[in-house]
């Protein structure tokens, strides 16, 4: 793979320590690096061993503040190439230009937990894009749901300190099943859609590759002509939205606190590379008012059906970072980072994160020169009179640092729209300045229940559950029935079982009146393929082999994934034991299938865990003929193939999870 003008400029900052002397910092050769200077063999330490002070010195000064928000990320380079020029709406170069490769850093996260949370938790995942085009970074700071929880950037603070562990405690990490977040939820009112994207299968994804992004907000497009479109962002990843099952997911985090980010890594070195469309929803200025909601309140989506999303470009990530510090932790993303032809409305929370980005970076990254960390650097030459402060790299050099001036004649010069300059969209505006909302925010449930309707009926019972779940961990009893009564706005008969489950009162309200609903929000109604979904095959090691073998290459045309799994490592014939029993475990594959038996009894022990926990998950099973005994008490189930066909086994992966099971 050629490298792309982001890699070039990389590969500048790239060291290699390998086959190298060990040098000081200051590059003087170090003779000895396990022993400190002593003043006799048993003696105390010399002050003036220079490589102990600066080894120790470094060390101490290793970590800096994790993020206040999506501490736990990871992170992976790409490209992003474009369908159709958008010409016609926006002058931004890398959505006019087919012919254009665009280098991308995308950052995926959770929102609250810690830098060392698990990462298979119910939360938000964030889906941070920086494109680095020819006119400037170009970032897209989004989440992989399309509202967020409040509406106006100044209680953003008063969210984050509600949904974190409680300061009394530290306690829980990582979850927003506590008093503090519900008792925000319930006086808050303008969460109610969020909470439920947040309760949905939406909130614990199955991979970073097959989750949904969106810009949230709307944003504006400007053409050359100067006009203006609204505009909303959607990445639509090409093997479709899918996710795990909260059991699953709640196991996943003690047996593999990685996963996500595992799964990214492995299929990017696998080449399995993950992809994402980018599409556009379009809105003329004159249409602003055409919708019984706000177009610019971050709580309410644009329904597909009434505006459909236009399929522009597609991103391919297809390198890991070399330093996950360097690259991953060290890269600052900002919602103000736009380029002409990218502008922004008048969405309160857009406006107040406009402000909060760089602040953060400047605690986060210890002062104004984050944008020279290699990361963060523009593809595109830049210059300014912008001079010093810490840790500043660049030697600019001559006496002028100031504008206008003579002396380096008006230089760095400013640049008029038409050379590429970039000018704000003339809005116009008027009104009084008041602290005060308009009256069009202030529907917070029509769209909950839009949310609610658009589901399938599995959808459903996952949501309340996770309610159920949430608010049976609160401890307060009112917090539990104000959440109670706050729910019955979106949907009766949802909140009477959450207020059966958790011990409330049945609420009292009438419910819900609203009866559209959006299919494009099921994730039911989503593109399902077998591409890199991972299956366990289950083999005896003195099994046969050459069977074993067929399958696991039928396997793999088929596109999938295979681990081969038994009691003790080793080999089958040529193909390698990956993992045993007690190495991993099933909830981290999406199928399971008994290649051979064995009469030992551990064995049929562990691998009927196996079965039984796939079962328990709605995922695929299949057993060849020898091996059948073990699918026995669930022969006749949906996606239990005991015939040992290898293309039922893919189709019953294919279709990911069998809902219709006795369990
Ligand atoms: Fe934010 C980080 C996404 C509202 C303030 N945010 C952050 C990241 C993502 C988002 C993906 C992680 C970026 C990375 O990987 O480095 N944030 C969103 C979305 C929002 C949103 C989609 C609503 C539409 N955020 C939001 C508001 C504020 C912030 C209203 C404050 C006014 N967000 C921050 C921050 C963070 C951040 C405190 C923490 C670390 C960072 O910025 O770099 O400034």
């Amino acid at each position: 793979m050629g490298k792309n003008r982001k890699d070039e400029q990389l590969e500048q900052f790239r060291v290699d320590d390998r086959n190298k002397k060990m040098t000081t910092n200051q590059g003087v050769k170090v003779s000895e690096d396990e022993f400190s200077l002593k003043a006799g063999l048993r003696g105390p330490t010399l002050m003036e061993d220079f490589h102990f002070r600066e080894k120790m010195t470094h060390f101490d000064h290793e970590r800096i503040p994790e993020r206040v928000v999506h501490a736990r990320g990871f992170a992976a380079h790409g490209e992003f190439e474009l369908y159709e020029s958008m010409e016609q709406y926006t002058k931004a170069g890398f959505l006019c230009d087919t012919s254009m490769k665009t280098p991308v850093f995308v950052r995926f996260s959770t929102v609250v937990g810690s830098k060392g949370s698990a990462e298979t938790v119910r939360d938000v995942r964030g889906f941070a894009t920086k494109f680095y085009t020819q006119e400037g970074n170009y970032d897209l700071v989004g989440n992989n749901m399309p509202v967020f929880f409040i509406q106006d950037a100044i209680k953003f603070p008063d969210l984050v300190h509600a949904i974190k562990p409680e300061p009394h405690n530290e306690m829980p990490q990582a979850s927003s099943a506590h008093d503090t977040f519900w008792d925000f939820v319930a006086n808050n009112q303008e969460s109610a859609h969020m909470i439920m994207w947040l309760m949905s299968d939406r909130g614990i994804p199955r991979s970073f590759r097959m989750m949904e992004g969106f810009g949230v907000h709307t944003f504006r497009f400007v053409n050359a002509k100067g006009i203006a479109h609204f505009v909303k962002f959607h990445w639509k990843p090409v093997l479709g939205a899918h996710s795990l099952v909260w059991d699953e997911a709640q196991k996943i985090s003690g047996k593999d606190p990685d996963f996500h980010r595992r799964d990214l890594y492995d299929s990017i070195e696998s080449e399995d590379f993950p992809e994402y469309e980018l599409g556009v929803q379009i809105l003329a200025e004159a249409d602003e008012f055409t919708f019984d909601f706000d177009v610019l309140d971050a709580t309410k989506i644009w329904p597909e059906e009434d505006v459909p999303v236009k399929i522009i470009g597609k991103m391919t990530l297809n390198r890991n970072v070399d330093n996950v510090f360097a690259e991953t932790e060290q890269v600052a993303f900002h919602t103000g980072h736009v380029v002409p032809g990218i502008d922004f409305t008048n969405d309160p929370l857009l406006q107040g994160r406009l402000f909060s980005y760089t602040d953060t970076q400047l605690i986060r990254l210890g002062g104004p020169n984050f944008h020279e960390i290699p990361i963060n650097q523009p593809v595109c030459p830049f210059h300014n009179n912008q001079r010093d402060g810490y840790n500043r790299m660049t030697i600019n050099k001559g006496p002028v640092s100031y504008h206008n001036n003579f002396l380096a004649s008006n230089t760095p010069a400013t640049s008029s729209p038409e050379e590429g300059g970039f000018e704000h969209y003339q809005e116009k505006v008027e009104g009084r300045i008041v602290r005060n909302r308009s009256d069009s925010f202030k529907d917070h449930f029509s769209q909950a229940t839009l949310f609610w309707n658009s589901m399938s009926n599995v959808e459903k019972e996952h949501i309340a559950e996770a309610f159920c779940f949430e608010i049976g961990k609160v401890k307060n009893k009112s917090v539990k029935q104000q959440s109670v009564d706050m729910f019955a706005n979106v949907n009766l008969e949802l909140a009477k079982v959450i207020a059966d489950s958790v011990g409330a009162n049945p609420p009292t309200s009438s419910g819900s009146a609203i009866t559209k609903a959006s299919p494009a929000l099921s994730q039911e109604n989503m593109v399902k393929k077998p591409s890199t979904r991972k299956v366990a095959v289950i083999a005896n090691r003195n099994g046969d082999v050459n069977q074993l073998g067929k399958v696991v290459q039928e396997f793999k045309d088929s596109g999938l994934k295979v681990e081969i799994v038994s009691d003790k490592l080793g080999n089958i014939g040529t193909l390698p034991i990956a993992q045993t029993f007690i190495t991993t475990d099933p909830v981290l594959y999406d199928a399971i299938y008994v290649a051979s038996m064995s009469d030992d009894k551990k064995f049929k022990k562990e691998c009927n865990r196996y079965v039984m926990e796939a079962f328990n998950h709605y995922k695929a099973i299949g057993a060849t003929l020898n091996a059948v005994s073990i699918l026995e008490a669930k022969k006749g189930n949906p996606g239990v193939v005991n015939s040992g066909e290898v293309p039922a086994f893919v189709d019953a992966v294919t279709a990911h999870r069998h809902w219709n099971r006795e369990i």
